[in-house]
C-alpha cells in the first residue's frame, strides 16, 4: 500500500469559507502596559504568524484581506507591545492579515501621513487587500468586537474612544489614531497629504479629503472602539507643525495634486522579519 496516502494533508481541512462572525471573539480585553515583552516571547505565542508577519487562518479560507500599515521611526518598545497584542487579537477575527512597519529613515523631521501612503503603495505591491489599517504604534485596542476590516461605502474611523480623551471623541471631525479604508476609498481621496512635516493637522486634512470627495466618516461604536495610549511624551523630530493651520486651509485646492500620485520617496530596504514586514525609506525632508 502507498502510505503517503495516510498522511494527512493540513491543508485539506481547510475546504470552507470563515463564519462571517468569528466564534473565537472575546470581547473586553485587559491590557497591562508594564513591561513591553521581548520579540522572542511574542513570537512564541503566535507560532502561526508566518515570516513578514502574515496569517491566514487554519481551517477556513479567511474572507477578508487586511494590511495593517504602521508609521514608525524610535519607538521599538511601543512595537513590542502593539505586536504583542494585535496579533492574537488579528487571529481571533480570523483575517487574512500582514502587518507592515513603514520606518523613517534618518533623522529628518517625521511625516506619518506620508509614511502611511508608502506603506499602501508598498503593500499593494505585494498582494492584493480588501482594507487597510492605518494604525498608530501606541495605541492598544481594548475590545476584539473592533472588527479590523473595512465599511464598504465609507472610511472608518476605529479609535472612537481612547482612554487619553476620556474614551470620547475629542471632536466630532476627529480622525486621529487608528482608521480602515478599502483601496478605492484610499485612492479616491488620492491618499493622505504628503506635505505635512512634523506633528498635528495631517489626520484633520484626511478627514477634509473624505468629505471633499463626497464621502463621511464612519466610526465603529464608542463602547468598541476603546482604546490604550502608551503614555509617552512628544518625540524630537517631530515637532508641532507650524503650518498646519495654513495647510488646512488649502485642502481644498491641494488635495488633488497632493497625495497618492504626487508620492516621491526612495525604498531603501524590505526585509520581512518573524512578526512584521519592515520597509525602511528616505522621505526626504521640509523643503
Ligand atoms: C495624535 C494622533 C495621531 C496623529 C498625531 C499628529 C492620537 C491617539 N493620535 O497622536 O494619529 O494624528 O496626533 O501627527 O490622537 N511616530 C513614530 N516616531 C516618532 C513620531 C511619531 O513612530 O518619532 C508615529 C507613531 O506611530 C505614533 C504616530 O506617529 O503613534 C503619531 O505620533 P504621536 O504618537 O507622537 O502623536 P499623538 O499621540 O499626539
Ligand atoms: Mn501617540
Amino acid at each position: 500500500t502507498n502510505l503517503s496516502l495516510f498522511i494527512p494533508n493540513p491543508e485539506a481541512v481547510r475546504t470552507q469559507y470563515c463564519p462571517v462572525r468569528s466564534p473565537i471573539l472575546v470581547g473586553p480585553l485587559t491590557i497591562t502596559l508594564n513591561k513591553p515583552p521581548s520579540l522572542k516571547k511574542i513570537q512564541m505565542k503566535n507560532r502561526y504568524v508566518t515570516s513578514g508577519g502574515s496569517f491566514s487562518p487554519r481551517h477556513c479560507f479567511g474572507r477578508y484581506r487586511t494590511a495593517v500599515i504602521i508609521p514608525h521611526r524610535n519607538r521599538e518598545s511601543h512595537l513590542r507591545s502593539l505586536l504583542y497584542y494585535l496579533h492574537p487579537f488579528l487571529q481571533r477575527q480570523q483575517l487574512h492579515y500582514t502587518i507592515f512597519v513603514v520606518h523613517q529613515a534618518g533623522n529628518a523631521t517625521f511625516n506619518r501621513a506620508k509614511l502611511l501612503n508608502i506603506g499602501v503603495t508598498e503593500a499593494l505591491r505585494y498582494d492584493s487587500w480588501d482594507c487597510f489599517i492605518l494604525h498608530d504604534v501606541d495605541l492598544i485596542p481594548e475590545n476584539d468586537y473592533n472588527l479590523y476590516i473595512c465599511d464598504e461605502h465609507y472610511p472608518k474611523h476605529l479609535s472612537s474612544a481612547m482612554d487619553k480623551f476620556q474614551y470620547s471623541l475629542p471632536y466630532w471631525t476627529y480622525f486621529g489614531g487608528v482608521s480602515a479604508l478599502t483601496p478605492d476609498q484610499f485612492m479616491k481621496i488620492n491618499g493622505f497629504p504628503n506635505t505635512y512635516w512634523g506633528w498635528g493637522g495631517e489626520d484633520d486634512d484626511i478627514a477634509m479629503r473624505i468629505r471633499l470627495s463626497g464621502m463621511k466618516i464612519t466610526r465603529t461604536p464608542l463602547s468598541l472602539g476603546r482604546y490604550k495610549m502608551i503614555p509617552h511624551d512628544r518625540d524630537s523630530g517631530n515637532e508641532e507643525n507650524s503650518h498646519r493651520h495654513n495647510l488646512l486651509s488649502k485642502t481644498r485646492k491641494t488635495w488633488r495634486e497632493d497625495g497618492m500620485n504626487s508620492i516621491d520617496f526612495r525604498l531603501l530596504s524590505r526585509e520581512k522579519a518573524e512578526l512584521y514586514t519592515n520597509l525602511t525609506v528616505d522621505i526626504g525632508e521640509t523643503p
